[in-house]
C-alpha cells in the first residue's frame, strides 16, 4: 500500500502544541492508507527524517499543512527540495494559506493538489483516486467531483465545489496514541500560564461570521458545526487520564457560537481541574446570562481571546463585524468580564485604508486612545495589537479598497520567503500603500510602551521586580502618550524575556 508523509512545518515557539491538523488528517485516512507524521517543530532538522522516508521507496504522497509566516518558510523549502530529489512524489498542501493563496502555490510548480478547507472527505478522496489512476484500474479520473481540492488541468485553476461541513461528531476519533508513538505526547504538553501541562484543542471548524478582514470567511463562508460537549468532554479526560493534561487551549476559530454547548461542557468540566482558554465575539457571549458566565468561570474558563478590533463603530460595520458590536459594547463588556474574573484578551487591527494619510493616522490616535480606555475599565484586560495584513475577502468593501490602493498579494511563491513578506503575514509590517512607515512606528512603538506598562499575564517568568521596573519606566511615556524611541523598554524586554508575542507564539514557553 502506497503511503503519506503527513508533515508539520515548524512554527513560531510552537514546540509544545499538538500539531492538530496533521492528526486531523491523520484521523481521516486511518486503516485506509498507512501513514506517518513528521513534526518540524520537534525534529532539528526534518529534512534526514523525510529522507530516510522518502529514500525508502514506499511513500507516494507528501501531505503537508501550511499557515503563513514561519510554517511557509519551511514547507516552501522542503517541498521544493523534495520536488528536485522525489520528483514521482505528489505533493499535497492543505490548510489557511493554501486555501487563500491557491494560485502562487500551485503556480510555483511543486505542489501538485491543494486542500481547500476540511480534509476529512477531500483527502481519502483525492488519494483514492489518483492510486486508481496510477494501479491503471482507471483512466484519468474526473478529480472535480471531488469537494474541497484546488488543481492546475491544462494551465488552469480547478476550484471544486465546496463540500457541506461534516457532522463533528462523526469524525474519527484523533490518533493521539500513534502521534505518542512517534513523538511522546508529553512533549506537546506544555507549561503555560494556564497550566503546567496545556493541550491544544480544536472542538469546532468555521464561524458563523463575515468580518471582512479575516482569512476564515472564504474557507468557511459563514459556515460552523462544532462537536458535542459530552464529546469534546471525553478527549479531554483522556487527555487528563492518559497524559496528564491540566489546562486546555481551544484553538476554535470560535468556541462559544453556542451557549448551550459552552454551558453542558462547562459543567461537565467542572470538577475536573482544567483551567482553560478559547476565542469568542464579544457581541455572542455578551448576550450570554450571568449564570452562564458564572459556570465557565467555576469550570476553569480563565482568559477568553476576541477579536474588538477597534472602537470606531463606522470601521466595525466596514469590517462587517456582525453589525451588532460597537465601541461602547467592547468597553461595557470589558468590565463585564472583571465582574466574572474571566480576562478579556482584546485583539485591535490598526492601520486599515482610509481617503487620506491623514485619515489613516487620525484614526491609529484613535485606537490608541480607545486602547487605554480599555486599560482603564479593566486593568485585567490583555491587547494584542495587529497591523491590518488583507485576506482575500474578496468582494467585500474593505477588500475593494485595498485593490484600489494598488496592493497586489506575491504571485510567485517564493517571494513569500522574502522578509518583507514574512513579517506581513505576522501582521507586523505590511505592505500596504496606504501605510507610512511613521504609521507603522507609532504602532509598534505604542505596542511597546504598553506592553512595558502592562506587561502580558501570560508571561508567568516575569519576576514581580522586573514586572515593577518595567512598568515605572514606562509610566510616564504612557501617561504623555510619548511613544516614539522606546528603546530603553525595548532593551530591558529583549534582555528580561525576549519579549513573548502571545499574538504570533501563543502563550508556551520554549
Ligand atoms: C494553532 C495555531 C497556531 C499555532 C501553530 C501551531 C502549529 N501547527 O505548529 C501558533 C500559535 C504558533 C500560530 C501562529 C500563527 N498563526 Co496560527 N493558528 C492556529 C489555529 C488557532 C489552529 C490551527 C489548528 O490546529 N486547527 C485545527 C485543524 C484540525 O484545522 P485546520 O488546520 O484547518 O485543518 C483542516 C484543514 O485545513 C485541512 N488541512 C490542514 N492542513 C492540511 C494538510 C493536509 C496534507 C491536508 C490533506 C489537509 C489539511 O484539513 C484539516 C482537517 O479538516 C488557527 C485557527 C484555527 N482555528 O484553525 C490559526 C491560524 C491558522 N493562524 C493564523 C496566523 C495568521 C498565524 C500567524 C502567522 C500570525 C498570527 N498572528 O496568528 C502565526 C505565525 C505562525 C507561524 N507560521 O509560525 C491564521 C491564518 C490566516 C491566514 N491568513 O491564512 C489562522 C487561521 C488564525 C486566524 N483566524 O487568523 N498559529
Amino acid at each position: 500500500m502506497n503511503q503519506i508523509i503527513l508533515f508539520n512545518p515548524r512554527s513560531a515557539n510552537s514546540k509544545h502544541r499538538i500539531p492538530n491538523s496533521i492528526l486531523q488528517v491523520g484521523a481521516s485516512i486511518e486503516g485506509k492508507y498507512d501513514y506517518v507524521f513528521v513534526d518540524g517543530n520537534l525534529e532539528r532538522d526534518p529534512w534526514k527524517k523525510l529522507n530516510a522516508y522518502l529514500s525508502s521507496g514506499k511513500f507516494k504522497f507528501f501531505g503537508c499543512t501550511v499557515m503563513p509566516g514561519m510554517q511557509l518558510k519551511q514547507a516552501i523549502l522542503i517541498t521544493k527540495k523534495i520536488r528536485e530529489e522525489f520528483p514521482d512524489v505528489i505533493n499535497i498542501w492543505g490548510g489557511y494559506f493554501p486555501s487563500n493563496q491557491y494560485k502562487s502555490v500551485l503556480n510555483s510548480g511543486c505542489v501538485d493538489y491543494v486542500i481547500n478547507g476540511p480534509g476529512d472527505e477531500a483527502l481519502p478522496h483525492l488519494l483514492d483516486s489518483i492510486e486508481k489512476m496510477f494501479s491503471g484500474k482507471q483512466g484519468e479520473t474526473d478529480l472535480s467531483s471531488i469537494k474541497n481540492i484546488i488543481f492546475k488541468k491544462n494551465g488552469e485553476f480547478i476550484r471544486t465545489p465546496k463540500a457541506d461541513l461534516l457532522d463533528q461528531d462523526k469524525l474519527p476519533p484523533l490518533p493521539y496514541k500513534k502521534l505518542n508513538e512517534l513523538y511522546p505526547l508529553k512533549y506537546y504538553l506544555g507549561k503555560t500560564f494556564l497550566g503546567t501541562k496545556t493541550a491544544a484543542y480544536h472542538s469546532s471548524v468555521g464561524c458563523p461570521f463575515t468580518c471582512s478582514f479575516c482569512a476564515v470567511v472564504p474557507i468557511y463562508e459563514a459556515r460552523w458545526k462544532g462537536k458535542s460537549a459530552h464529546l469534546i468532554y471525553n478527549d479531554i479526560k483522556f487527555l487528563k487520564e492518559e497524559y496528564g493534561t491540566n489546562a486546555v487551549e481551544f484553538h476554535d476559530n470560535n468556541f462559544f457560537v453556542s451557549e448551550k454547548r459552552t454551558v453542558e461542557f462547562s459543567k461537565l468540566v467542572k470538577n475536573e481541574n482544567i483551567i482553560w482558554w478559547g476565542e469568542g465575539r464579544i457581541d455572542t457571549i455578551n448576550k450570554y446570562d450571568d449564570e452562564s458566565l458564572a459556570i465557565m468561570r467555576e469550570a476553569g474558563c480563565r482568559m477568553i481571546f476576541f477579536g474588538a478590533e477597534t472602537g470606531n463603530d463606522a470601521i466595525l460595520k466596514q469590517m462587517d463585524k456582525g453589525g451588532t458590536q460597537t465601541g461602547e459594547q467592547i468597553k461595557a463588556f470589558a468590565a463585564r468580564m472583571k465582574e466574572f474574573n474571566i480576562i478579556p484578551e482584546y485583539s485591535f487591527v490598526l492601520g486599515l485604508p482610509a481617503e487620506s494619510p491623514e485619515k489613516v493616522m487620525q484614526q491609529i490616535d484613535e485606537d490608541i486612545r480607545f486602547i487605554k480606555q480599555i486599560k482603564e475599565i479593566n486593568p485585567n484586560t490583555e491587547i494584542i495589537i495587529y497591523v491590518y495584513s488583507p485576506v482575500p475577502t474578496e468582494g467585500s468593501e474593505l477588500y475593494n479598497e485595498v485593490v484600489k490602493s494598488g496592493f497586489r498579494f506575491p504571485e510567485k511563491l517564493e517571494d513569500w520567503l522574502d522578509p518583507k513578506w514574512a513579517n506581513f503575514d505576522l501582521r507586523k509590517n505590511p505592505l500596504t500603500p496606504w501605510l507610512q512607515p511613521a504609521m507603522v512606528d507609532k504602532i509598534l512603538n505604542f505596542e511597546t510602551v504598553l506592553n512595558a506598562r502592562y506587561p502580558t499575564l501570560s508571561d508567568f517568568k516575569l519576576t514581580s521586580f522586573q514586572r515593577k521596573t518595567m512598568r515605572t519606566l514606562s509610566s510616564l511615556r504612557y501617561k504623555k502618550g510619548i511613544y516614539s524611541l522606546p528603546y530603553e523598554l525595548k532593551a530591558l524586554q529583549k534582555f528580561w524575556l525576549k519579549y513573548r508575542r502571545p499574538e504570533v507564539e501563543g502563550f508556551y514557553t520554549e
